[in-house]
């Protein structure tokens, strides 16, 4: 009996693991939703440079905007500290597959947006049981208009 119970007991705490894990989801995932958009301008190369940092848990800026068919330049780099931190920004829609470790130093990342649409980016970490970076609320918006 005693081993029955423990089994029992083991699941709830399992599912109800998961249930907080959900929960922190929900309740960091829109953060950046009502973030004003840092609005990319083109330098007078024409290239379109973002300075983008990251960090536990956040990026900054969390919403950035640039324009379709205009190249583009994210200046990557993560806060000092222990926790490596990298930048996901994934859409088959926008053409992109970007997965780079953030480092100390400044990393330049390009790319030219050709169609309009949006793609959350995130921190890919995760360490152990503890939830993701990007359940954390490592994780921000790229949208690109017109
Ligand atoms: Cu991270």
């Amino acid at each position: 009996m005693m081993v029955v119970d423990n089994k029992t007991d083991g699941k709830i705490i399992w599912v109800g693991m998961l249930m907080m894990a959900a929960l922190i989801t929900l309740a960091t995932s829109e953060a950046w939703a009502n973030a004003e958009p840092y609005v990319a301008t083109p330098d007078g190369d024409g290239v379109q440079r973002i300075r983008l940092v990251g960090g536990s848990y956040f990026f900054e800026p969390e919403h950035i905007q640039v324009k379709a068919g205009v190249p583009v330049e994210l200046v990557a780099s993560r806060e000092p500290g222990l926790a490596p931190h990298d930048l996901v920004i994934q859409s088959e829609a926008l053409g992109l597959d970007i997965e780079e470790e953030l480092e100390r130093e400044e990393k330049v990342i390009r790319f030219t947006p050709q169609v309009p649409g949006r793609v959350v980016f995130y921190c890919g970490k995760k360490l152990w049981f503890l939830p993701s970076h990007r359940n954390r609320g490592m994780s921000g918006v790229l949208e690109v208009v017109e």
